[in-house]
């Protein structure tokens, strides 16, 4: 009996993974780092800084940037991020989500934000759907970033119900490990790359019937 939902942000609710993409790429082109659409598959659900890290590695500039400059580094990128989320709006959401949400918030089932985004509450605002979800983790609160579980199971506590009776929803791989290893049944949203340890894939919620995935 499923009694808790538990949601992803960027690539979940909405494709925002391609102005992360273009973000970082103008930021690691002007520190002359060559960025492909290839590599940023292995950011998706990265926090922002560590997303840096990865990227500095890539360039092999690790060991050029004091922490202060990476910090400003990591600024500089949101606000091109930013930038890039400034004209989003409901019709962004994507394919499914809304009817989705309305029909878990007409049946009483919580749902809860769990991104490694410090941008979700701004995102979900901008998307007109906030008052859906009853707790948005704060992922600054983390001990660590997905793959670990700690974020999937603070969202289950925040929502108040076991991880083993909610359901979550991740577009990215370091994403779906977090879910098996917190217990939480794992839905893949997939985009680019397959999801091999998702206990169920689809390509958008159309798929998806809430009515059989709550009995
Ligand atoms: P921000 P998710 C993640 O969101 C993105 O997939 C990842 O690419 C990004 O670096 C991370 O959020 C941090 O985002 O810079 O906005 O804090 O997929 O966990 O919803
Ligand atoms: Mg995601």
């Amino acid at each position: 009996m499923v009694k808790g939902l538990i949601f992803d942000l960027d690539g979940v609710i909405v494709d925002t993974a391609g102005y992360h993409y273009l973000a970082w790429k103008k930021l690691a082109n002007e520190i002359e780092i060559d960025f492909d659409e290839k590599f940023n598959e292995s950011l998706k659900g990265i926090s922002r800084i560590e997303s840096l890290d990865k990227i500095l590695i890539h360039g092999h500039r690790q060991n050029i940037f004091s922490t202060d400059e990476k910090m400003l580094l990591a600024e500089r990128k949101n606000d091109y991020y930013l930038n890039l989320l400034s004209e989003i709006s409901p019709k962004d959401i994507l394919p499914g989500v809304l009817d989705f949400i309305q029909q878990a918030k007409e049946y009483n089932i919580p749902c809860a934000i769990a991104s490694a985004s410090q941008n979700a509450p701004t995102i979900l605002n901008k998307l007109d759907i906030d008052n859906y979800f009853i707790a948005i983790v704060d992922p600054t609160s983390l001990k660590k970033g997905k793959p670990d579980p700690e974020i999937f199971l603070r969202a289950a506590e925040l929502i108040d119900v076991p991880p083993h009776l909610c359901v979550g929803f991740e577009d990215s791989i370091a994403g779906i490990q977090a879910l098996n290893q917190a217990g939480i049944y794992a839905i893949g949203i997939v985009a680019e790359g397959p999801l091999p340890n998702a206990d169920k894939a689809v390509h958008s919620f159309t798929e998806l019937d809430i009515n059989s995935l709550l009995k």
